[in-house]
């Protein structure tokens, strides 16, 4: 008994909280038109919250579609006065000092990246902040080198780009829209998502400390019809869009006939692959990384685990300790390991499609976690005796919930693997590199990992085919998106 009293009191964690202080939030933040804040000519406001207590952080101005013409109108100038005339060593100037001044405030940007969105400081410290800088600094190289880069001797960039992002990555999306576009010469309207515009805001900010002309950059916030518009603007020469698949469709419509260029980086629902002669506590770990990593919201997660049969129970029983030992809580604790859902439509979402798990057969199970009283929240979640016809196998989830499933042989793994309409990512679990490699030439998916998961670098391609959309975000195939080759 008394081992045990030391046992538990050798994992217990002391609150390790960030200070909040080094971020100050205005009252209102208005949109980045032309180099400056304004307010929507309108007037019109919306609020955004903290997800992990549902207190009003800011309230932030609606662009309708005069903000939208106004903020196209602007880039459109830049792009022909300014930054598509400027030498690509200039323009890699103004993205070598953004990524410095990412890195400088990083620490800002964190706790306000995890004050807007809920996600766990240590990760948006870690990875999205570093990540966004990443991609800067990558980009700042190309700029100047467009010409040798494989595109012919003269790419030129394509003009104004509008481009629409989710709120699972707040920052490191808009890192991935606007570092190429900016290194290729093209101008920006960036529309961050609804419930996480804060850290786009900030970034916009830091454009102006950086000297960027002003147009170059603009930010218009706002809901899911500032995208509408946005996408719509006929002086808009490409879209880039991240998000839904049915947002993505609806895009695609919208944009058919017009001449646009279009990149849709759409959702996912991959298998992380374990096979039989894999490390079980190195799997484990990247099967933990593959779902539970910014909720499971990720549009590559590794929301279906498919186990093979032989090593099932082993893997499952280290997977339910493991999960045991997560700690769920304040996004601003350095301990924490799982942060808040985004909003409360998300957690509507994750709920109802958990039950559907439940009802249609599937089994259930998490660790024993205390929930805050406040703020939206979902425990981490395991769905064994999964079927490939359920719901929780073949619909996105995108939240902290795991379906297993199981299979025998290598073209098993491959069938199941690939029975989805999506074919964003996948990861394989095994010691041998031959089966790596057969496996990578069969399962339909744009990245598969190999022993490891949610691997990203600015330098690699990162996109999808099929239901997971097209075209490519990263490494040279990131720059084609962006230039008339
Ligand atoms: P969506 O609802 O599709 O929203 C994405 C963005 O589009 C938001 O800014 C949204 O505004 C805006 N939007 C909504 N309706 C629009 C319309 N009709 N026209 C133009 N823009 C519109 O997705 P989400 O729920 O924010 O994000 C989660 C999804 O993104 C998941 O499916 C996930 O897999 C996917 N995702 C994919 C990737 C890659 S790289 N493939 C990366 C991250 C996320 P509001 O926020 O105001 O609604």
């Amino acid at each position: 008994m008394q081992g045990e009293l030391a046992a538990q009191a050798e994992w217990d964690y002391a609150p390790a909280p960030e200070s909040r202080d080094i971020v100050s939030i205005a009252p209102e933040y208005g949109l980045f038109i032309d180099g400056e804040f304004v307010p929507a000519a309108d007037g019109r406001q919306f609020a955004t919250l903290n997800p992990a207590t549902e207190e009003p952080l800011a309230q932030v101005a609606d662009a309708g579609e005069a903000d939208v013409d106004r903020a196209v109108a602007a880039a459109r100038a830049a792009y022909e006065r300014v930054w598509g005339p400027m030498p690509g060593a200039e323009r890699a100037k103004y993205l070598y000092r953004i990524a410095r001044l990412l890195q400088e405030r990083s620490r800002e940007f964190a706790v306000l990246e995890s004050l807007d969105n809920g996600k766990p400081i240590k990760e948006s410290r870690d990875v999205d902040i570093p990540l966004a800088a990443a991609h800067f600094f990558y980009h700042a190289g190309w700029a100047d080198k467009l010409e040798h880069a494989g595109f012919g001797p003269s790419p030129r960039p394509l003009g104004v780009a509008g481009q629409v992002i989710p709120w699972n990555f707040p920052l490191l999306m808009a890192a991935w829209k606007l570092a190429p576009a900016l290194a290729a010469g093209n101008t920006c309207v960036l529309k961050p998502a609804e419930t996480t515009p804060l850290s786009a805001l900030l970034l916009a900010e830091v454009c102006q400390q950086a000297g960027l002309p002003p147009g170059v950059l603009n930010v218009t916030t706002g809901a899911g019809s500032t995208g509408a518009a946005l996408v719509s603007h006929p002086g808009v020469d490409k879209i880039a869009f991240t998000g839904s698949t049915e947002v993505g469709k609806e895009i695609q419509r919208a944009v058919a006939g017009t001449g646009k260029r279009l990149t849709l980086e759409l959702g996912g629902k991959a298998a992380n692959i374990v096979f039989d002669d894999a490390p079980v506590e190195g799997a484990v770990e990247g099967i933990v990384n593959g779902i539970f990593f910014n909720q499971g919201h990720v549009c590559c997660a590794g929301s279906r685990l498919l186990v093979q049969e032989s090593v099932a129970d082993a893997v499952l029983g280290r997977l339910r300790d493991r999960l045991g030992t997560l700690r769920l809580g304040d996004p601003l604790d350095k301990n924490t390991d799982i942060g808040a859902i985004n909003s409360r439509q998300q957690l509507d979402k994750i709920r109802a499609l958990s039950d559907a798990g439940e009802a249609e057969g599937a089994e259930r199970w998490s660790p024993p976690c205390q929930l805050p009283d406040r703020g939206y929240w979902f425990p981490p979640t395991l769905f064994t005796g999964v079927s490939q016809s359920h719901r929780i196998a073949q619909e996105e989830i995108f939240g902290p919930v795991l379906s297993v499933l199981t299979f025998r042989t290598p073209d098993e793994a491959v069938a199941k693997a690939n029975n989805t309409p999506y074919g964003l990512s996948a990861g394989v679990w095994t010691e041998k590199g031959s089966r790596i490699l057969w496996m990578a030439q069969r399962l339909r998916a744009g990245v598969v990992w190999a022993n490891t998961y949610n691997r990203f670098d600015p330098t690699s391609p990162f996109g999808g085919y099929r239901e997971s959309g097209f075209g490519r975000e990263g490494g040279r195939h990131g720059l084609a998106a962006y230039l008339n080759a």
